[in-house]
């Protein structure tokens, strides 16, 4: 009798029918803490959305310290004009954001060499090393630590045979036709994606007391860490002649699509947000708890989930999804009054891709009180439609992914958006 009810305690209770979602209540995020109604931009701005970032901040990403004093070094380790048959110039930048005691980034930049005024640029972590992302000979493969998809055998040090690995889910060469730049770093630079990573990444680095710090619920973690590289990218793009930084395109796809959003969030110098199936802890309503909910991803069942991605309080939803004060169109509504896009797989039902569309559909009313349309439908559409105003959103057919048709659809919004030519 006990085996079964032991078992019962360890399987996580998710749902994969629609027809099983609980009915749910959202708090609206246009109420704010004292129960004023917002109707206007100034009331937004000064009072509801500090608070609405301040619960997604509590309850999930935790707070991230101030780098802002520190003097970041910045030095060009390769550059040619060579790129992709000479249609783009690439630069690989090393990075130490906060001072040549601290550990450092590697950056690979290409920009357009056909671009007659800066270019706008998509700003994106990857997740196997640079090199995966290109089958360029000359990119560097990454230093710091990589999980064993990308290491060599028995170690934890990137492949050097894997150049191109991860090609497939970067379209440089479409994006430098259509005069785009694009940046990336491998998002194990700022830290390695395990519980203890962190002690070799910058939170360490930043925090006092180093690796033996003892974190606090509200502090931050994981996610965060790459949120903030994303920023100390766009600090590096900032200062680079040939990019134009304001029209900056922060992106990530399912882990590094939630720092995306967080970035976004909390970096209004990223003109354009993008979320490429970030599911859970990303664009996904909670309360549905469809697919993967808070307590299996933030690792309230021993030996599964990502505990190290948030801050502690996140866990304490599991099963009490109700109780969140707050949900995944709050996160969605930090990126307003700013072009956002949320994109969804048709096969990914683990980051639930009506939870994506309905997280959108209900940061809408934010973007209305800024006087943007927003994503101005609230019908679901068919595969391989983008829909959406000043919020882009679609459903691609196949897996969980980064493909050609969601670069496209990227692409064809930040030519209205962000425009290169
Ligand atoms: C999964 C995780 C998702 C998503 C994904 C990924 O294992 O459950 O939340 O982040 O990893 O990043 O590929």
């Amino acid at each position: 009798m006990l085996l079964p009810l032991l078992l019962l305690a360890t399987i996580p209770p998710t749902i994969s029918e629609e027809s099983k979602v609980p009915p749910y209540t959202l708090p609206d995020p246009l109420v704010c803490a004292d129960g004023r109604k917002v109707t206007d931009a100034k009331t937004w701005n000064e009072v509801r959305r500090p608070e609405v970032f301040r619960l997604v901040e509590e309850n999930m990403f935790g707070r991230t310290p101030d780098t802002s004093k520190l003097q970041a070094v910045v030095e060009i380790r390769e550059q040619s004009k060579d790129a992709f048959g000479g249609k783009a110039t690439r630069t690989q930048f090393k990075v130490w954001p906060i001072g040549k005691k601290g550990p450092s980034f590697d950056m690979l930049l290409y920009v357009p060499n056909a671009a007659k005024r800066p270019a706008p640029v998509f700003v994106g972590l990857n997740f196997g090393s640079n090199h995966t992302t290109t089958e360029d000979p000359a990119v560097f493969v990454a230093t710091s630590w990589v999980s064993k998809q990308w290491a060599l055998k028995g170690t934890t040090q990137a492949d050097p045979a894997l150049r191109g690995g991860q090609a497939r889910r970067w379209e440089f060469e479409t994006l430098i036709d259509r005069g785009y730049a694009s940046a990336t770093v491998y998002y194990g630079d700022f830290e390695p994606d395990h519980p203890e990573g962190w002690k070799n990444g910058f939170r360490a680095a930043i925090s006092p007391d180093g690796a033996n710090t003892q974190w606090k619920d509200g502090e931050w973690a994981a996610i965060g860490c790459w949120a903030w590289g994303l920023s100390r990218m766009l600090d590096v793009l900032e200062k680079v002649p040939s990019v134009d930084a304001k029209r900056a395109a922060v992106h990530g796809h399912s882990r590094l699509g939630k720092a995306s959003l967080w970035a976004g969030a909390q970096d209004q110098r990223f003109a354009f947000v993008i979320s490429n199936n970030s599911g859970c802890g990303g664009a996904a309503l909670n309360k549905r708890i469809f697919g993967e909910t808070v307590g299996v991803i933030s690792g309230h069942y021993k030996g599964r989930g990502f505990p190290h991605w948030f801050t502690a309080r996140f866990e304490t939803f599991s099963e009490k999804e109700d109780q969140l004060p707050l949900d995944a169109h709050y996160l969605l509504a930090l990126a307003a009054p700013r072009p956002l896009y949320v994109a969804s797989a048709s096969e990914d039902s683990w980051a639930d891709p009506l939870g994506e569309f309905l997280g959108a559909v209900h940061a809408d009313p934010v973007y209305q009180v800024l006087g943007q349309p927003g994503l101005a439908t609230k019908e679901y559409p068919p595969v391989s439609k983008s829909v959406g105003q000043t919020v882009g959103y679609h459903i691609r057919p196949g897996a969980h992914d980064i493909l050609l048709e969601d670069w496209k659809n990227y692409a064809d919004f930040a030519d209205r958006v962000m425009p290169a030519k």
